[in-house]
């Protein structure tokens, strides 16, 4: 039953996170998936750059060139930013607010196996025929007229995926507001758990519409309907409307998380309480709801109008405002703090400067009429990655060093953590600074090369060493990692000494069911206050030791995921698609894409008639078994030793 007391064979381990709905396990698939996707697109990036390095350069085709743009860009977005974040709020959001596990521990599997065979789905295009090419905005002027598969994949594959990022939003907006330990009230609440709620609203409302129009631009590539297709009547900036009323509030659905895991790193390293909390939650609800009135100022040059733009413009400058109340927050947090500069609190004193440098660009960018010079220009590509990687990649790494020890009762390493902040921070500024200036030089963005003599030279050779630096460090980290598999266990709780919320008050490796008695939840950063107190245990108790109730594990969501895979393919080869398409891909008969559409789907509803009509109760750990799941970890703790107790 426990993972962490039994010893298992390599098959049962597989079997077991094939079938796991525990939030830990399923935490370690997001981590392991989005680091993947996250080297991937990584590599797609420095292919672009190694190509941009000098002028006139023939080291990939335009055509390639506009495939690894796509892909990179939303592999980072969808399957390597999403996912990673997804790791830690599944990793971290239960424990720290009490819980034995989500709401709904069976959804949260199919939450990541959509995600995962999306993605899957969605990489295969490569040796299928070609990645999608239409940029990640695939906007329909030209993804229309994208010959052979590619935007098919692009659909198709967010569609999964999408449907499994909802999913995992639904299940931690209910988690959040339903599992919450007695005491835990919305105001004592951890701010990675706010922005994570937060952040799991917005998916909500901001996934639909990106639903809605992929479907309209499958119907038109499938069966030309010309929704977006103007030679035909149809209008191709309603595909702009749909796909930024859902891109702009999904660059918050990336960076509130991150926000959140920063506010939890400054607090326990300044040890301080965070500055100004409820400030600071107001600011995150503020920034999630502007967040969905700004989207048309990814659409200044398009010919709104003058009243629109400045409306949009006006908004978007509003949102500076709580995100600049956050950012005097933390360094009012720091400020007078008792500082241990370790790795996590470099990544965010790292992230502080980076980040609003790229707000400060961002608020040039609203405003309008500056916008027509810098529109599609370099600085854009400079803007965006400020905020991308100095505000979201730096919080995952950070992360990454701060909850090891929770996630895997293993460190990082401190000095070669130091090393790798200073390669990719160093890295990141030389590659992004420059790019600032030639946007205003007038380089624009998404081209696969240019002509020398225009003064860009210099600068994009620098931007590529920068990346190459980048490459440098993620390897680096990649070896940290594989390090710490043969790193000392932590066995203890409150690995960092100055914790302050539950997460930290529960000692390592932990039992699959967490909290063997509900805490009680006694004031804001609760550890932090029973540790005043010197409750050497950590935590007082809502209930005395009883039956715990799990939840069983299941290979339904993976095998109703494959079924939405299998479909997929169906629809992907439909022989209408052809039609709208003659002469562009391999055509297949009805017949075949028809059975994969039937079969597939067939096979993902026959899950979901198992699984409403068979009663899967879950099971009962006994306080007996209770007691010797604590004893062999506490064996464990002492010794080293699996199983030893029994
Ligand atoms: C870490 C090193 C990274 C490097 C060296 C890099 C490099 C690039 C390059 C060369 C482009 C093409 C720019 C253009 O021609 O317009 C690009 C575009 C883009 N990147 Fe990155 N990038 C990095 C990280 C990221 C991350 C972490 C994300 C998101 C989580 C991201 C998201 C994007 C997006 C959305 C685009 C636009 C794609 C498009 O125009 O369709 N990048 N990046
Ligand atoms: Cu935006």
């Amino acid at each position: 039953m426990s993972s962490v007391t039994q010893k298992k064979g390599f098959g049962a381990h597989v079997w077991d996170y094939l079938t796991t709905v525990d939030h830990k396990k399923i935490a370690i698939m997001y981590l392991a998936a989005g680091t993947l996707f996250f080297a991937i697109a990584g590599f797609e990036a420095l292919l672009m750059r190694i190509q941009l390095m000098f002028p006139e350069s023939t080291f990939i085709s335009a055509g390639l060139f506009n495939e690894l743009l796509t892909m990179h860009g939303t592999t980072m977005l969808f399957l390597a930013a999403t996912p990673l974040l997804f790791a830690f709020m599944n990793a971290i959001v239960p424990l720290q607010i009490g819980a034995r596990d989500v709401a709904f521990p069976f959804l949260n599997s199919l939450g990541f196996w959509l995600f995962f065979l999306g993605a899957i789905f969605l990489h295969l295009s490569f040796f299928l025929g070609g990645a999608p090419d239409a940029g990640w905005t695939s906007y329909a002027s030209l993804s229309l007229y994208s010959p052979g598969h590619g935007i098919d994949f692009y659909i198709l594959g967010l569609q999964i995926s999408g449907a499994g990022t909802l999913i995992s939003g639904i299940n931690f907006i209910v988690t959040i507001i339903t599992m919450r330990a007695p005491g835990m009230t919305f105001m004592r609440m951890p701010l990675f758990t706010w922005t994570s709620l937060v952040s799991s609203s917005l998916i909500l409302f901001a996934f639909p519409p990106l639903t809605g129009g992929l479907f309209l631009m499958l119907v038109d590539r499938m069966f030309g309907a010309n929704f977006f297709d103007h030679t035909m009547g149809g209008n191709t900036i309603i595909w702009e409307h749909l796909f930024w009323i859902f891109g702009h509030p999904e660059v918050y659905i990336l960076v509130l998380p991150a926000f959140g895991l920063f506010s939890e790193i400054i607090p326990v390293f300044a040890r301080k309480r965070l500055f100004g909390y409820s400030s600071m939650v107001f600011a995150t609800i503020l920034i999630g709801f502007l967040g969905f009135m700004v989207w048309a100022h990814h659409m200044f040059t398009v010919g709104l109008g003058a009243t629109a733009n400045a409306i949009f413009a006006v908004a978007t400058m509003a949102i500076a405002v709580p995100t600049g109340m956050k950012v005097f927050n933390w360094i009012l947090t720091i400020w007078g703090g008792s500082i241990k500069v370790t790795v996590p609190m470099l990544y965010a004193l790292g992230f502080i400067p980076s980040f609003v440098a790229g707000g400060v660009t961002g608020i040039m960018q609203a405003t309008a009429p500056l916008d027509y010079q810098l529109h599609d220009s370099y600085f854009i590509v400079a803007h965006f990655h400020y905020v991308i990687v100095g505000g979201i990649v730096t919080a995952l790494f950070g992360s990454a060093h701060f909850y090891w020890p929770i996630m895997f009762n293993r460190t990082l390493n401190h000095k070669l953590g130091v090393l790798t902040f200073w390669v990719f921070f160093t890295g990141f500024h030389l590659t992004f600074f420059l790019q600032h200036f030639l946007g205003l030089m007038g380089m624009p963005r998404r081209v696969f090369t240019y002509m020398d003599g225009q003064g860009w030279d210099l600068f994009n050779f620098i931007s590529t060493i920068g990346a190459m630096m980048m490459g440098v460090g993620v390897i680096l980290l990649v070896v940290d990692v594989l390090l710490s598999i043969k790193s000392e266990p932590v066995n203890r709780r409150d690995y960092w000494g100055d914790g302050r919320s539950l997460e930290w008050a529960i000692e390592t490796p932990l039992p699959f069911y967490n909290f063997k008695q509900t805490p009680l939840v006694r004031g804001y950063d609760p550890y932090w206050i029973e540790k005043e107190e010197g409750n050497k245990e950590g935590m007082v108790y809502a209930e005395p030791l009883g039956e715990i109730h799990m939840p069983n594990n299941s290979i339904l969501p993976l095998v109703m995921s494959i079924g939405t895979f299998i479909a997929a393919f169906g629809a992907l080869y439909s022989p209408w698609g052809d039609q709208v398409q003659a002469g562009t891909a391999p055509g297949t008969s009805p017949a075949v894409s028809l059975a994969l559409i039937i079969g597939g789907l067939g096979l993902t509803i026959a899950c979901m008639i198992i699984r409403s009509f068979k009663d899967d109760l879950g099971f009962h750990v006994t306080v007996k078994e209770i007691e010797a799941i604590e004893a062999d970890l506490a064996h464990y703790r002492a010794t080293g030793k699996k199983g030893g107790s029994k």
